[in-house]
């Protein structure tokens, strides 16, 4: 089973700033997190970051034929984007959304999510975990 890990704006900044939000690893550290847990549960795992909605709706496109599903964190763009949502429509592949930090207790700008609407699931609030979590997720379907 292929994954698709994409991960959007300013996650490249993990532990440089906030990180009583975002803790203090980074996002090599993240991407390495991804790559052990991926290895652990038996899955290839190809894992994209931009900070640019439209590569990341080339990303999300590009999955098709080329992955089997898709591990998505939006970052900003979980609270704005139509075509990310759109892109995830139009590949039909299945998608778990996961955010680091508990956006439900945060602003409420936060708590809306447009892709949430393509994707069989959300994890939020567990940190790094929550990739694994999506992860075992996508392989139980
Ligand atoms: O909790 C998450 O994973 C978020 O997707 C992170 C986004 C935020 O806009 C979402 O509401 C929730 C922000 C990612 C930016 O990460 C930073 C990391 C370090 C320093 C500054 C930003």
């Amino acid at each position: 089973m292929k994954i698709r890990v994409i991960n959007g704006p300013n996650l490249n900044m993990l532990g440089i700033r906030e990180p009583e939000i975002y803790g203090r690893e980074t996002y090599a550290d993240l991407e390495a997190f991804i790559r052990r847990s991926a290895q652990e549960l038996g899955v290839d795992v190809e894992i994209f970051q931009s900070n640019h909605e439209g590569s990341l709706v080339d990303c999300i496109q590009q999955a098709l034929g080329a992955a089997d599903a898709i591990v998505i964190n939006p970052a900003a763009y979980t609270h704005t984007s139509v075509a990310i949502l759109d892109a995830l429509k139009a590949v039909s592949l299945p998608a778990v959304e996961v955010h680091l930090s508990d956006v439900q207790s945060r602003e409420a700008f936060r708590r809306m999510s447009y892709p949430s609407q393509a994707c069989v699931a959300v994890v939020a609030g567990l940190g790094f975990e929550g990739y694994r979590r999506a992860i075992q997720q996508l392989i139980a379907l």
